[in-house]
């Protein structure tokens, strides 16, 4: 038998706390007032128990304290709670739930597997269209694709530039004014039509870096002009890829894809990795919707702060958010 004493400002009220941990089985072995050093009366009840129902009531404290532990960190850091449950439930039963540094590190696990990424592709000569609201960073990733493509890979690839921001004023001085700097070859098209003679015009380019007007995501009737050129009647394929900043919040991550997955997205470009660090958000979104990421970009320098995406680079920047917790 295992004893352990229970203390509370009168006997009836110190045996109830017994009994609401251990259940009617304990026995009473003793009741005594006493004055404590803050010169208050207290009881201490003593009751003792099986050692059978004690390690079971303690194993049990013990695991829903890591548990519920672990489970507030994520949450805290933006994971959402019913994606944290599923991964609970599956592990109700395992010792993996009463060991904190375990639990962590395979609810990281179960993060890296969920999440997917696109690998670069450039076997194939390809058009790629990056669409996403205003100042998310299009017409700069562009720009540090296009220096990738033609100067910073294994082998130089032939890279054009094909604007469809045609709104924005100074829109397309921007990208002229990279392409210009590259030495490389740029068109701006207004309609559908131009579009499609722009891309017969670079034919025999590997990769055509498509720049498209930004927009807010509830503009409609941008919305609509973009998907003409995307439907556009052409023998390449085009390559739609959202960006995504990590700034945002939740909802509005939703909100842009949401807007934006029409155009049948290929990938994630997911920009200003540099402006935060917090990436449960970020984290949470790419988990629910499993959407593959292909490239991130890490700052405003023109070719320098662009990554390859990587499910590592993600964690680790998370993982380093979690411990500062
Ligand atoms: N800090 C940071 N700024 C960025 C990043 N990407 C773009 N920017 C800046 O965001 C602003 C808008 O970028 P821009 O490419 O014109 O966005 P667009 O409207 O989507 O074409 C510019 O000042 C860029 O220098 C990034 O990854 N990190
Ligand atoms: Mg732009």
């Amino acid at each position: 038998m295992i004893n352990e004493t229970f203390v509370a400002s009168d006997p009836k009220s110190a045996y109830e706390q017994a009994v609401e941990k251990y259940g009617e089985t304990v026995t009473l072995v003793s009741a005594k007032q006493l004055k404590y050093d803050d010169g208050m009366l207290r009881c201490e009840v003593t009751i003792s128990i099986s050692e059978d129902v004690f390690m079971q009531k303690s194993l049990l404290e013990n695991t829903w304290k890591v548990e519920e532990k672990i489970k507030a960190l994520f949450i805290r850091k933006g994971i959402s709670v019913s994606w944290l449950n599923e991964v609970f439930s599956s592990l109700i039963g395992t010792h993996i739930l009463d060991d904190e540094a375990l639990l962590v590190s395979y609810i990281l696990e179960e993060i890296d597997e969920s999440l997917v990424v696109r690998e670069e592709r450039l076997t194939k000569p390809k058009v790629m269209m990056l669409v996403g609201p205003t100042g998310v960073g299009k017409t700069t990733t562009i720009a540090k694709l296009a220096a990738r493509y033609a100067y910073l890979m294994d082998k130089p690839y032939k890279v054009a530039l094909l604007n469809l921001d045609s709104y924005k004023v100074g829109a397309f001085e921007q990208l002229a004014h990279y392409a210009d700097i590259m030495q490389i070859e740029h068109l701006s098209v207004d309609n559908a039509d131009a579009f499609v003679d722009g891309l017969e015009l670079l034919d025999g380019y590997d990769v055509i870096l498509v720049d498209t007007a930004g927009m807010s995501p509830y503009d409609t009737h941008k919305l609509i002009k973009i998907v003409e050129f995307v439907q556009a009647d052409i023998a390449k394929k085009i390559e739609v890829n959202l960006v995504l900043p990590a700034t945002v919040k939740y909802e509005d991550m939703e909100d842009i894809y949401n807007n934006f997955s029409f155009l049948n997205l290929n990938s994630i470009i997911i920009s200003k990795f540099d402006e935060t660090k917090h990436l449960g958000t970020l984290l949470n979104f790419m988990l629910l919707y499993k959407i593959p990421m292909s490239y991130f970009s890490i700052g405003q320098e023109v070719p320098d702060d662009l990554l390859l995406a990587s499910k590592e680079y993600l964690l680790e920047r998370f993982i380093g958010d979690l411990d500062g917790a």
